[in-house]
């Protein structure tokens, strides 16, 4: 069940986030977004579309625009795809309370997806270009990557 871990934090009776019950199959682009995740802690959610969900990293900084800039990116658990257009509010005392913005959205091009390392071409409004997510300490934090803009 790819999505357990998601449908298990949260109470769909609360919240307007989507179940997810639909994962098809990706026809032809696959789906990037970023919403701004003004939670406890403001961060903003990476989201890539891959095997009929979305993969999700919580960034605690604004993602970077260029090269040079390096943010870390906390790997969560994996969303439905239907999450990708969700904007609004998640409801005081549920899981993530608060307010969810579209920042960012678009599609990728995977260039390299491996264990450790991910490379992607972003096509988005505010990203645009090849970017990496390198999971830095694998054996110690295996939830903990880099995500950073690459020199063009
Ligand atoms: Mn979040």
């Amino acid at each position: 069940m790819p999505l357990e871990k998601y449908r298990k934090k949260r109470d769909f009776q609360k919240t307007s986030e989507p179940p997810g019950e639909a994962t098809h199959e990706p026809a032809g682009r696959l789906a990037y977004v970023i919403q701004k995740h003004q939670a406890t802690r403001l961060h903003w959610d990476l989201r890539l579309e891959r095997d009929g969900v979305l993969k999700s990293w919580a960034v605690p900084k604004e993602p970077p625009t260029k090269a040079g800039e390096r943010r870390l990116a906390v790997e969560v658990e994996d969303h439905p795809l239907e999450y990708g257009s969700f904007a609004g509010e998640i409801p005081a005392g549920g899981y993530g309370a608060g307010t969810v913005e579209i920042w960012d959205r678009g599609h990728f091009v995977p260039m390299e997806w491996e264990e450790n390392a991910i490379v992607i071409e972003i096509h988005g409004e505010k990203l645009e270009g090849t970017y990496c997510l390198i999971r830095f300490q694998p054996d110690k934090d295996p939830k903990n990557w880099l995500f950073f803009k690459k020199k063009s």
